[in-house]
């Protein structure tokens, strides 16, 4: 059985933490590789070269235009391999092909953008008084943590690391346990391109191997994608050591429908924004907030629609794949059995099993009608299949319904009336708002993150590069004719 290693130091190593934990293809249950718990003296070998390799004249001579060219070359790197690395991304989360090679492909776009704006973040000068030259300067911060969820590993590693790079940092990925492979491969490049201590991964069950790097009192940055309460832990372990967190928690993001919609248009958008990635997407439009009106039609049409998706293996590269693992299998077939007990469930519902892959953690897409808006299923991430609907009269109404849980991450307006879209995106609170398309062109470019509980600060986009940088104000008093 392969053991994927760690990348520590600039050595490839194996977990001296105790356990050897299974990577399984969610879409076959089989074994695809194991990995190890890093220990804690590994964890700190890690922060250690990273500091040296931080400090380095080596590293601190690499000029900016030159980090951005070896972000550039990796993300050929990656278009060459993208076939390869594709498949890996899909058997090792469960997704449908077609996905993983979207996902392959974002993943380089990162490094492409990040690499050209490697030497484009400038600082600034301000105007103080003659003989006084203010500068406010760009500094990397030092070792950025990177700790990275399960459902679009590689995606998510390449949007915080690209950037992280591109500033000159020095990057330790924590990938998922449940999902390293993708990072793996990345780091093979890593370790061939950059001198050591600048990009290193470790790997092992988060609760244990994670506080080991979120504590350490010698790190400098904590991006962590993940759930809000994990998001909470990396939180408070980042305040015992003034540690600036980016965090990205989720939501239960709302696709709100006007009676006077683009219907055909915002038919597929809802429905593919919530079967992407068998819903286990941070950006999920787990809500359909639907106007009255157009309540019966619409959600007949989408009831049709969902019920001839293609359920079935990554490999099969139909519609929608497996949940991630057993665990969230358990969690959300229990609580759809609760939904449909209470009466809920309109189409879905139920587990699913496919011939020749018993194994696999198959569901039905679901849709739930007649929940209360302030319960649970219609508050709380499920991620998975599951879109909730809850319906409005009023814009104001669709306002408030928005608006009434804790998260805030997207949003979509479907609507053809200007007036409406605009107002409606102007109310909403969530940090990305999508008008009459749900996700479009990927996102790379546009600033993401929460309103509420979805998060702290902005990933994507050229602003993410501020959070890989500290700033410096320098004054500079020099002579002139008047004072010499
Ligand atoms: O999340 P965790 P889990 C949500 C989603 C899902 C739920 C649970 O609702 O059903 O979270 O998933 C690492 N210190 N999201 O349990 O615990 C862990 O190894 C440091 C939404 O997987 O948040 C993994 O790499 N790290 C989300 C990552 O944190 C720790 C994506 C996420 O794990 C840690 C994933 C700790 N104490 C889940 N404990 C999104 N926003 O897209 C765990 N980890």
């Amino acid at each position: 059985m392969q053991i994927i290693p760690m990348l520590i130091n600039g050595k490839w190593v194996q977990g001296d933490g105790q356990a050897f934990i299974d990577v399984v293809n969610p879409s076959t249950g089989e074994v695809l590789a194991q990995l190890t718990n890093a220990s804690k003296a590994q964890v700190n070998e890690a922060v250690q070269a990273a500091r040296i390799a931080f400090e380095s004249e080596e590293w601190r001579q690499v000029k900016a235009f030159e980090r951005g060219q070896l972000l550039l070359e990796l993300a050929q790197y990656i278009r060459m391999h993208a076939e390869e690395w594709s498949l890996l991304e899909c058997r090792d989360v469960g997704k449908p092909l077609t996905q993983a090679r979207a996902d392959v492909e974002a993943a380089a776009r990162y490094f492409e953008f990040y690499g050209g704006a490697a030497d484009k973040l400038m600082g600034d000068t301000i105007p103080i008084e003659d003989g006084i030259l203010n500068a406010v300067v760009l500094e990397p911060v030092g070792i950025t943590v990177h700790i990275v969820p399960w459902n679009y590993p590689l995606q998510i590693t390449a949007r915080s690391v690209a950037a992280a790079i591109a500033t000159g940092n020095a990057v330790i990925v924590k990938s998922a346990e449940d999902t390293p492979l993708t990072t793996h491969a990345m780091t093979q490049w890593f370790a061939r391109k950059f001198p050591k201590g600048i990009f290193q991964h470790i790997t092992g069950l988060g609760r244990e191997v994670g506080p080991l790097l979120t504590r350490h009192p010698d790190i400098n940055h904590i991006t962590f994608t993940g759930s809000v309460a994990t998001g909470i832990e990396v939180m408070k372990a980042a305040a015992q050591n003034i540690v600036p967190v980016t965090l990205e928690l989720g939501g239960k993001s709302p696709n709100i429908v006007f009676a006077d919609a683009p219907m055909e248009q915002a038919l597929e958008g809802v429905v593919r924004a919530i079967i992407q990635n068998a819903g286990q997407t941070c950006s999920a439009g787990a809500r359909l907030l639907i106007e009255e009106d157009a309540k019966a039609l619409f959600i007949k049409r989408l009831v049709d629609r969902f019920q001839t998706l293609k359920i079935g293996p990554g490999e099969a590269d139909v519609d929608m794949g497996p949940l991630l693992n057993e665990r969230q299998y358990v969690k959300i077939s229990s609580l759809l059995q609760q939904a449909k007990e209470d009466g809920y469930v309109i189409t879905g519902g139920d587990t699913l099993t496919i011939k020749g892959y018993e194994k696999g953690y198959y569901i039905q897409p679901t849709i739930l009608d007649g929940v209360d808006a302030d319960a649970e299923l219609a508050q709380e991430e499920i991620f998975g299949p599951v879109l909730t609907i809850l319906t409005f009269s009023t814009v104001e109404e669709a306002i408030t319904l928005a608006n009434g849980t804790d998260y805030g991450l997207v949003a979509g307006v479907w609507s053809k009336d200007l007036d409406t879209a605009h107002y409606v995106a102007s109310r909403v609170k969530a940090g990305q708002v999508f008008v009459n398309n749900y996700g479009a062109a990927g996102g790379i470019q546009m600033p993401f993150g929460g309103y509420k509980k979805s998060g702290i600060g902005r990933e994507k986009g050229f602003v993410a590069l501020r959070n890989y940088t500290q700033m410096k104000n320098i004054a500079i008093r020099y002579a002139t004719p008047e004072r010499t």
